[in-house]
């Protein structure tokens, strides 16, 4: 039981770190090879977005999967610890809303069109499941009214679309990325290699990295939380 404690200690200060530093990344990202930021619907608008994304819809959501796998949390009622959960993924949500009016009104404003990208169509789409996730969670899971057999019934799916959503927001990130990359790096070419292509793309990696970290934690039936009867 020590071993796999010390196993699950181990790779959780990794995905704190790893998560960390993309946020770090993606700050140093726009602050110091982008324009930096403000709410003006120039470029510095804009660049809320990759901020409030890789904050809360990454690292947050991240975090708020694995509440339940801390184990000095078991002692915790489950009712506060899927407060938690709720709440993290409240907060996850309003970032993630409105990173999206960022880019909104930057493109109302430099009259960008809006929503021809796939990264937009699997984003919104991310976005939109998300919201939903979170109103089943609240209402189902979260208060008390809802018949235990209707929880049993929705909670393979409410895991299973957790996870699909993270990693869809993951796999829309990368895309982003590459995106932002492509449209701003023109003189010299992303193709070149120069300093803030390798800097971003490693930020790539790294939420990639996170994103598997979380996925192995929470895949590890070893460190679910010891189920209470009837509950
Ligand atoms: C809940 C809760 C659980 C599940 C279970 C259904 O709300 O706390 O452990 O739903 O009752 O599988």
């Amino acid at each position: 039981a020590m071993e796999g404690y010390r196993g699950f200690l181990g790779l959780l200060v990794s995905a704190l770190l790893v998560g960390f530093l993309s946020v770090i990344f993606t700050l140093i990202w726009v602050l110091h090879y982008r324009e930096g930021l403000g709410w003006d619907g120039t470029a510095l608008e804009f660049n809320w977005h990759p901020v409030l994304v890789v904050t809360g819809f990454v690292f947050i959501q991240g975090i708020a999967i694995i509440v339940y796998r801390l184990p000095w949390t078991w002692k915790c009622s489950k009712l506060l610890m899927k407060s938690i959960h709720a709440g993290l993924n409240a907060v996850a949500a309003i970032l993630a809303i409105i990173s999206l009016v960022a880019v909104f009104d930057f493109h109302n404003a430099r009259n960008i069109p809006n929503m021809y990208s796939l990264h937009s169509w699997v984003g919104l789409t991310a976005v939109i499941l998300y919201i939903l996730q979170l109103l089943l969670g609240f209402f189902v899971f979260l208060l008390p009214w809802a018949p235990l057999s209707l929880r049993a019934l929705l909670m393979p799916i409410h895991v299973y679309s957790g996870l699909l959503v993270f990693g869809t927001v993951i796999a829309t990130v990368l895309m982003g990325v590459t995106e932002k990359l492509i449209f701003a790096l023109k003189n010299p070419a992303y193709s070149t290699f120069p300093p803030e292509g390798v800097f971003t793309n490693t930020l790539g990696l790294l939420i990639l990295v996170f994103g598997a970290l979380i996925f192995w934690i929470v895949t590890r039936p070893q460190w679910k939380r010891p189920k209470e009867p009837n509950s």
